[in-house]
């Protein structure tokens, strides 16, 4: 403790961090001793997810987390705030525990009341896009790995990319287009080794997208020495079991490979190709092996089928045409006489409901052409 103040003033440093969770009583004593304030990694962890948090679903995931610490702490809080003020002590001295406690228990209630909200959305979002005939894929990956990096590169827009840790903390979905084949992309919140549980709690629902996916793109950056490499790794593949996400197909993308020589890249898919589910290296930011990743995205979501029908001219076919338009790959409609003849690209269940429409509500001709062939 003496060292430590000691380091706190020839440094002039203004909080301490500890690795290891913290007792009420012990940041008490530190803090006196020290003289600035001391937090553990949890509380870091909130510093930052605060700081980055951007959508609202984000800010009360993070105060509901944060609020739910404070209750945990506050009985040994308040005693403590009463005997003497201290950094990072201040302000509960006015407030009776009890007092303290209901006030924190309403808040908490309020935040949960309007997530619960934002989760209905959210889940009536995902039904939405269940309902179109695009395969998914989510992006997943350790916390600055480059998964936005790669969301911009494939979808060319603006999300938010930044040197800093959680940058996403909600969920984006775009509709991309490779190869004449469209999907759904979805950006996810970086996992994080360790994290404490009543955040895991919080960042769950937007874990839960990546579930909900045909494929999981796993961004790692492999520009890291191997070790740290392969903990992060092991981190997000065990994540993705626990969040129930493990049946999925995952393609592993290698990234910053910019930042290797080609011997260093070897050498990183050597002695990843054991544990890295079918690794790919390349760069987000300079687009290397673009065209890789693609072909291994095909090459695992083949089950797209083609189809055409025929259907007679009406209002209501041409309503059902332009429902089509929005949910599934059309390739051609032509017209002749009365009738419409429109060729498509989808998954077989949704080439199924098309089927099923075309034949019972509009008496026209089916055809299944083929399973598309990467
Ligand atoms: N050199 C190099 N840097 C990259 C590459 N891809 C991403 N980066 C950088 O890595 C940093 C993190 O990238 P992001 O795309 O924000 O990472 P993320 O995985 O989305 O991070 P979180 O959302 O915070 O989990 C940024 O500074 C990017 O510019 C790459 O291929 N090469
Ligand atoms: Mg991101």
């Amino acid at each position: 403790m003496e060292e430590l103040a000691q380091l706190v003033k020839e440094t002039d440093t203004q909080k301490t961090i500890f690795d290891n969770p913290l007792k009420p009583v012990q940041a008490y004593n530190l803090a006196k001793a020290t003289g600035v304030e001391a937090i553990d990694r949890f509380q870091l962890i909130l510093e930052i997810f605060a700081r980055r948090a951007t959508t609202k679903e984000a800010k009360l995931q993070i105060q509901l987390a944060r609020l739910r610490y404070e209750l945990t702490h506050a009985k040994e809080k308040v005693r403590l705030a009463r005997m003497e003020e201290q950094p990072g002590f201040m302000g509960l001295g006015a407030y009776e525990v009890d007092v303290y406690y209901e006030t924190v228990k309403r808040q908490i209630q309020t935040i949960r009341e309007k997530l619960r909200k934002i989760r209905k959305k959210r889940v009536l979002h995902r039904q939405r896009r269940t309902e179109l005939g695009f395969s998914s894929i989510s992006l997943a990956g350790y916390t600055n790995a480059g998964k936005s990096s790669l969301f911009n590169a494939l979808t060319e827009e603006e999300v938010p990319v930044d040197d800093a840790l959680f940058t996403t903390l909600s969920t984006k979905t775009r509709l991309v287009e490779f190869s004449k084949k469209k999907f759904l992309l979805t950006d996810t919140v970086g996992f994080i080794d360790r994290l404490p549980l009543t955040l895991i709690e919080a960042f769950h629902s937007t874990l839960e997208e990546t579930i909900y996916s045909d494929l999981i793109l796993l961004v790692v950056d492999v520009s890291e020495p191997i070790s740290t490499i392969e903990k992060k790794l092991s981190c997000c593949l065990e994540t993705i079991e626990r969040i129930g996400a493990s049946g999925i197909p995952i393609i592993t993308a290698l990234n910053k490979i910019d930042l290797l020589t080609e011997k260093e890249i070897q050498q990183r898919l050597e002695s990843l190709r054991q544990r890295a589910p079918n690794p790919v290296s390349m760069s987000a930011l300079y687009k290397i092996n673009f065209d890789l990743v693609k072909q291994k995205i095909l090459k695992m979501l083949k089950n797209y089928v083609q189809a055409s029908f025929s259907i007679p001219l009406t209002s209501e076919s041409m309503s059902f045409i332009s429902w089509l338009f929005n949910r599934a790959d059309v390739h051609t409609t032509k017209y002749n006489g009365d009738f419409a003849h429109v060729i498509f690209e989808a998954i077989p269940w949704f080439a199924e409901k098309v089927k099923k429409r075309v034949e019972e509500e509009f008496n026209g001709k089916f055809m299944k052409a083929q399973i598309m062939k990467a």
